[in-house]
């Protein structure tokens, strides 16, 4: 207590004074010296702030990716790079019509798929032919990233690339001098030719296994070339500028440092680092005292949250009815924005290179929502700055008659993040109730709860690095909302009259997910349904839950009428990008089987073990 008061009356003499002390602050790194304390290395912590182009990205709050290009057309979500580029055509692409439905929706920033994985560009690039240009669209004279770029510039518009490392394409990929040139060029032909760029993607997604290519990246080439070219971007993911959250379920941490000890993985030191201090970009907790106390430096690296309003991140027109309600995306808007992340949603255009109805119409309703929720602050005074020290407590007044259950509050991330754990408690007929508690803030960071009519309000800071500067706090009432998404069927025929010939595995045809069946060899599922019919897919969920071992990523499917000739299916054979979206997988033959048997067969396993996994297996007849 005479610690606090002795600081607060020098701050306030210095303020009265005004000399005020030239703060010390670092920004983006900060490496520890190495008898540094404890306390010394949380002092330094405190004084991490991001740079300009990391604060004005973070200010954003709603980006958008468009996943778009030869996916599109294939159903695919990681396309071979085999694909014909004739197959590239949309029949009606309008990009404002993409910029005005994500304009409508509060978004900030567009984020186009330039390259996935297959390695088709959608500009006309001079160092493939596996581009637009050799498509039918516009008569192979098309450029979608312009048409992008003026669609953005047009309705003012934030526009960034993603430009994908891994290329199935590429004859050079795994010659790693070459690639590196290869790919450089194309990033040098979007930094150069489409205007100001504010976003770099660099995923870190790559399906090769372990007797794939093995290309080498030069990062630092990579990076310094857009550093030279769009000093304003921030480079995310395989960038150090912007950490993906860890998961593409739209779910971020609770409490979530943007000072943090995980180094970009794009740094060579990274996995040492990541080792020694027992982490990794899914851990739990990556800036709390007891890891930055083991740490020699801290990065401002601050967490985005990617995730896709469909399923799939690209457009399947299966998926249409399977667009993320209301209540999900706003789940997602308080797990990312409220977070202290930024969310990036990705709303994949369709065939006809259009946003599809159903997804503008989700956009419009998310914003609408957000709108109508935080258009008054109950709060009197919300807005006003304050410091806070350890223990501090500010005591608001409420608007007449209010009904909250909404909170919010907001630190000067410009000065550092600083909030460990803070309180807040309402004023109710019942006197004062504890409304909520958090952890960190950052940026911002929102909470709902049992709505209650309050005339005060009142916010604790239990516990911060020096002094808080707490940016603004805010009540709200948010109108509860009823949940209107139902799960797809897993299968088109009931699976309660099946047999597994596998032995052990009835799990996996028990109409249940969430049970799964397990083995520790790469045992084929092979499944009598009694009868004959005629099937024309069948749909793989993997294991629910946090244990992802055993998800099949490569596989072969068969089918049999009497459980002993086999026919193979024709199907791409891969669960693409399973590892991080383990949603339900619904394939599709093509053509009609006749089945009694049908088998599953493994072919190699997400992280390369001898291990299967399967939630539940369907089968589609239509
Ligand atoms: C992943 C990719 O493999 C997905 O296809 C998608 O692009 C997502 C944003 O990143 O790692």
């Amino acid at each position: 207590m005479m610690k606090r008061l002795t600081l607060s009356l020098i701050l306030l003499l210095g303020t009265l004074y005004g000399i005020q002390a030239q703060e010390t602050y670092y920004e983006k790194h900060v490496a520890f010296p190495a008898d540094a304390t404890a306390a010394q290395k949380l002092d330094m912590a405190a004084r991490l702030v991001p740079t300009p182009q990391q604060l004005e990205w973070q200010q954003m709050e709603l980006t958008a990716f468009l996943h778009f290009g030869i996916n599109t057309f294939t159903g695919r979500e990681w396309g071979e790079g085999t694909e014909d580029p004739a197959i590239f055509n949309p029949t009606e692409l309008d990009c404002e019509q993409w910029v005005r439905a994500l304009k409508e929706g509060g978004f900030k920033m567009a984020i186009i798929t330039a390259k996935h994985h297959d390695g088709f560009c959608l500009w006309p690039t001079k160092t493939t032919k596996h581009s637009v240009a050799s498509s039918p669209w516009r008569d192979g004279k098309g450029d979608v990233v312009r048409e992008l770029r003026n669609a953005c510039d047009k309705y003012g518009l934030k526009f960034g690339v993603y430009l994908s490392p891994w290329d199935r394409n590429a004859a050079c990929y795994g010659d790693s001098p070459a690639y590196n040139q290869f790919f450089i060029e194309q990033l040098t032909e979007l930094l150069t030719n489409y205007g100001e760029v504010h976003e770099v993607w660099f995923d870190g997604a790559n399906g090769e296994g372990p007797n794939g290519k093995k290309q080498i990246y030069d990062w630092d080439a990579i990076l310094k070339t857009i550093r030279r070219l769009q000093p304003k971007a921030v480079t995310a993911i395989m960038g150090d500028d912007v950490r993906w959250v860890g998961n593409e379920k739209g779910i971020g941490r609770e409490t979530e440092w943007s000072a943090t000890v995980l180094p970009p993985g794009c740094y060579s030191r990274s996995g040492e680092v990541n080792k020694e201090l027992g982490i990794g970009n899914m851990s739990k907790d990556l800036g709390g005292r007891e890891v930055l106390a083991r740490a020699n430096e801290l990065f401002w690296y601050p967490s985005e949250v990617d995730v896709s309003i469909r399923p799939g991140w690209f457009y399947h027109a299966a998926q249409d009815k399977e667009v993320k309600s209301l209540v999900h995306l706003t789940n997602i808007y308080f797990q990312s924005v409220g977070y202290n992340s930024v969310l990036l949603l990705n709303i994949p255009p369709d065939k006809r290179g259009l946003i599809h109805e159903n997804d503008v119409e989700r956009l419009k309703e998310l914003s609408t929502y957000l709108k109508k929720t935080f258009s008054v602050n109950r709060l009197l005074k919300g807005d006003m700055p304050w410091q806070a020290v350890s223990g501090d407590v500010k005591e608001y007044e409420l608007q007449k008659n209010s009904l909250i259950n909404t909170f919010l509050i907001q630190e000067d991330i410009a000065k550092g993040q600083r909030i460990e754990a803070f309180t807040v408690e309402a004023l109710t007929a019942d006197g004062w109730t504890t409304v909520g508690e958090g952890t960190t803030v950052g940026y911002k960071r929102l909470f709902r709860f049992p709505a209650v009519e309050a005339t005060r309000l009142r916010v604790t800071i239990k516990s911060c690095r020096l002094q808080a500067n707490i940016l603004s706090v805010g009540a709200y009432y948010a109108a509860p909302l009823q949940e209107k998404e139902e799960a797809r069927a897993l299968s088109d025929l009931p699976v309660n009259e099946w047999k597994t010939v596998t032995p052990g595995a009835a799990n996996a045809i028990d109409g249940n997910p969430a049970t799964a069946w397990r083995t520790n060899k790469l045992t084929p599922l092979v499944v009598d349904m009694g009868k004959a019919q005629d099937i024309t897919g069948f749909c793989y969920a993997p294991a629910t839950g946090d244990d992802k071992s055993g998800i099949i990523y490569k596989y072969r499917f068969y089918v049999s009428l009497d459980g002993k000739k086999w026919t193979e299916c024709t199907c791409d054979g891969e669960f693409s990008n399973i590892m991080h979206n383990p949603v339900p997988f619904f394939v599709r033959f093509g053509q009609k089987y006749r089945a009694r048997y049908f088998k599953l067969e493994p072919l190699v396993e997400i992280n390369n073990e001898s291990k299967v996994t399967v939630g539940e297996v369907g089968i589609l007849i239509h």
